[in-house]
Parts: C-alpha cells; structure tokens; sequence
C-alpha cells in the first residue's frame, strides 16, 4: 500500500513570498524609503487617502506604486499630480505580491522619501501577503458599515493605522461608531484609527503626524 503524504504548499507559497518582502523592505530601508502598504475594499478611498497625504508632506518626496486588476486611472491622476507613480495590473489576482514589488521597485529607482502601495481593493489577500512595506494602513469608510472588523478580521488585526474615511456622510448613514471601536480593539490594541473626510480634508494633520513619527523612527 502506498504511504499518504501530506504537503503544505499554502506555507511555502506564504514563506517564498515573505523571504522576498524581507529582502525588499532592505533594499528600501538602505535607499531610505520608508513603505506603506494601503489596503482596503474597492471604492475605499485609498487613491483619495494618497492624494489627501501627498499634498501635505512638505518636503518629503513621495512615490506610489498602484495596483489595481486592470486600469491605470489612479496612476494617471497620481502623474498629473506630479507624484512619482507606476502601475501595476495584475489581469485578475486578487492581491499583490513580493515579486510584482520587486520588479516595480526596481523600475521606479527610487530614494530618501515615502512610497505608497496601493493594494488591490479587497478586504481579504492584500492582508495576507507582506510586499516589504514598513507599516500597513487599513482604509475603512463609514458607508461599509460598523461590523467590517468582525467580517474581516485579518485585515484590521494586522492594520498599523486605521483610517475611518468618508466620515462627511456620518450624518446620513446608521454607523454604529462604538460597535465599529470594539471590534477593532478586540482585534488591535495599539493601531490608532483616525476619523476622516476626503471631502473635507477633516483628520488628515493627525495621519500626517503618524507618517513623520513612523518615517523619523
Ligand atoms: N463623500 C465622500 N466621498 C469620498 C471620500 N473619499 C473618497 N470618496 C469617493 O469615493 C470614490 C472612491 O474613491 P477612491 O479614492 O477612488 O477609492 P479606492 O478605490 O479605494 O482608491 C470616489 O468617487 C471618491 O470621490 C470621502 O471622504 N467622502
Ligand atoms: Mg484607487
């Protein structure tokens, strides 16, 4: 009788993956970058985040790798915004990965500022997968409703920031802010999570404190 062997591919498809974001966020760390991988559903506001962020940082010099399944819409608006952006369409994966950063860190030739990599949107992979990033910010929005930690735990549990956007249309809406907060810090004790408004520009001075404590540390 043959013997059953069990293989755990799923573990080394996550080690391959890790030992490349490892090497990546050295690499970056050596040219003085300090990476921040953005993540969150479809339709979020992580591009709106980075353009809110972007305008505001002074004389750090920011660059953004966007990665979307298809399209480079995000990556156009970002040029024409004069910040440093490459795209990256992935024809149908769901996340991005070390090797697609790799590459993408590679073309853009980057050093000394603070690169954003807009993941695909999606509340699930993008958590799963380290891409060599310093810190991960989850962009959560008042119109998705309060229980979002509860469904998708992985995302907010990992979050370093959580920014709550979208919070210009609390007054219509029912979001239940405090079910919203349990959720997070039985999940997360430490990321703050910042009320937010790409409308209004409401929140964005206190995101901008983290990102210059986070780069000056
Ligand atoms: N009312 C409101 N709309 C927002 C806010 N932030 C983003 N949006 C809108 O939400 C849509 C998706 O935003 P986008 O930044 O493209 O989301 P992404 O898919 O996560 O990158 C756009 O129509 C934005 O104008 C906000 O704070 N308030
Ligand atoms: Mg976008």
């Amino acid at each position: 009788m043959s013997e059953t062997k069990e293989i755990e591919i799923m573990q080394s498809v996550y080690d391959k993956n890790d030992q490349e974001a490892a090497k990546i966020n050295e690499t970056l760390t050596n040219s003085g970058i300090y990476a921040v991988n953005v993540m969150g559903a479809p339709g979020a506001g992580k591009t709106s985040t980075l353009i809110q962020i972007v305008k505001r940082l002074g004389d750090i010099t920011p660059y953004v790798i966007e990665g979307d399944i298809e399209a480079d819409f995000d990556t156009k608006h970002l040029l024409s915004l004069g910040v440093k952006a490459i795209q990256i369409n992935t024809g149908g994966a769901c996340h991005l990965d070390s090797p697609l950063i790799g590459k993408a860190v590679e073309e853009l030739q980057i050093k000394d500022g603070l690169l954003f990599i807009e993941n695909i949107g999606n509340l699930v992979c993008p958590a799963e997968f380290m891409i060599g990033e310093h810190a991960k910010m989850l962009i959560s929005q008042v119109t998705e409703g309060s229980d979002k930690p509860y469904k998708y735990p992985l995302a907010f549990e990992k979050a370093d920031i959580i920014i709550l956007n979208k919070c210009d249309l609390l007054p219509y809406i029912d979001f239940d802010e405090s079910f919203f907060m349990k959720g997070v810090r039985a999940l997360n004790k430490t990321a703050p999570v910042v009320k937010v408004s790409c409308k209004t520009g409401e929140g964005f001075d206190e995101v901008l404190v983290w990102i210059r404590e986070k780069m000056k540390a």
